[in-house]
């Protein structure tokens, strides 16, 4: 067992935090404040691989490992989550879905430029009476012979107004339940197909949300992705990985809410010293700082999961069930060791606070996790 990143791993960590550091904060709060997708840094972003990490050159990705994914997200979120959450959503719910599961001829046409940020992606599953009971797809997709038509609503989609390609569940033969379930890829423009107005949201406001209108919708049959029925099992292990990327961002915003509240305890003062020097605040550093550190073994041991061929199902939901808890605790504390400064927008802590909050409610609520788990656990 290694504990040490690899000299790769840390020049792929260095750069993520230089750029994030450079390229995000500069303007992070004003995106946030306004609800500015930061449409210009995701060109920069693909220039440095980091739109399709784990996609094979040959598709115009950068053919990096899971654990290279996890340092970049962690870095990215420890500054902008609404950047970063672009980020996974094109890397592990499309790029991977369509790289694991698609044809030769879908990888052509869609990934290759997906992979490398000349276009994006959006993942749509959630329905309005369709979250974490996502076998209750109201969504249709009729199979007309050569195409599919398609009719329905889909919920709360990341970069659903800002992408090329979506990625859509829907269900075809309700008898069959679950198995009559498809995956499609759906390209914007498709006649019917409709974007509705941008959420107006508690955290993670860069990042560009919609509600996603389709109304007979045609699609190809060459867009559906695998064989007749296979959509849920596609959402299920897209899924998956996805929650890794989720868990990486959550394990971000605590750590750079932690380094924050780290060099503010060094700065401040009260009662004639620093206030890291007062044990009300040194306990709290020495809290986070082990919690953080737990997540992180859990994210990793997901990601290095993925990268030896193991099952991830379980590990990469108790990384996200736990590094979303730190997230949420870890950020409020941030916030209470920085005082009335950390009520207010320009010290950070309170955007990391809000943003912590979804990591405990995308691609699986803190709820699904535990039945993930559970399950797993039961069936040993
Ligand atoms: N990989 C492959 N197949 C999987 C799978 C996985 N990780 N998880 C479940 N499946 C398969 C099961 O094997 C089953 O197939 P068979 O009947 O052919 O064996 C099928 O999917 C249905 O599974 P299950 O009976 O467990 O379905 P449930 O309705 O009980 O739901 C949960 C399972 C709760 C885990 C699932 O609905 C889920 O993950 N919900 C949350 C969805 C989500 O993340 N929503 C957020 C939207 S994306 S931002």
């Amino acid at each position: 067992m290694d504990f040490n990143l690899t000299e790769e791993h840390l020049m792929i960590r260095d750069a993520a935090r230089d750029f994030a550091r450079t390229e995000l904060l500069p303007g992070v709060i004003e995106r946030d404040d306004k609800q500015q997708f930061p449409q210009e840094l995701v060109k920069k972003m693909g220039d440095l691989g980091f739109m399709g990490i784990m996609v094979d050159p040959k598709y115009g990705g950068s053919g990096m490992d899971a654990i290279s994914y996890v340092l970049i997200m962690e870095e990215l979120s420890k500054i902008d989550a609404s950047a970063s959450v672009m980020v996974s959503v094109n890397n592990s719910l499309v790029c991977y879905g369509l790289e694991a599961f698609g044809t030769e001829e879908q990888k052509q046409k869609y990934l290759t430029k997906l992979a490398t940020g000349e276009q994006i992606g959006a993942f749509c599953l959630s329905e309005p009476e369709a979250g974490s009971d996502a076998t209750s797809q109201r969504t249709t997709a009729i199979d007309m012979g050569d195409h599919y038509v398609i009719n329905g609503t889909k919920n709360w989609i990341t970069n659903g107004g800002r992408s090329d390609v979506y990625l859509v569940i829907a269900q075809t033969d309700r008898e069959k339940g679950h198995r009559g379930i498809n995956a499609f890829i759906v390209e914007k423009g498709m006649e019917g197909f409709d974007i509705g107005p941008k959420e107006d949201k508690l955290g993670i406001r860069g990042s560009d949300t919609h509600t996603l209108q389709f109304n007979d919708v045609k699609v190809p049959k060459e867009n559906r992705i695998g064989e007749d029925g296979f959509g849920f099992k596609f959402a299920m292990k897209t899924l998956s990985g996805g929650r890794i990327g989720i868990a990486a961002q959550a394990l971000g915003i605590a750590s750079g809410a932690y380094e924050l509240a780290l060099k503010y305890s060094k700065e401040r003062k009260a009662f004639g010293t620093e206030i890291c020097n007062h044990q009300a605040i040194a306990f709290k550093l020495a809290d986070m700082y082990t919690e953080i550190e737990a997540a992180r073994m859990l994210v990793m041991k997901a990601a290095w999961d993925k990268d030896q061929g193991n099952n991830y199902d379980m590990s990469s939901a108790m990384a996200k069930l736990y590094a979303s808890k730190v997230a949420m605790e870890q950020t409020v504390e941030a916030v209470q060791i920085h005082g009335g400064n950390g009520f207010v927008k320009e010290y950070h802590v309170e955007r990391l606070m809000r943003d912590a909050k979804i990591t405990q409610i995308y691609e699986g609520t803190s709820e699904i996790q535990k039945i993930v788990i559970s399950r797993g656990v039961i069936k040993g």
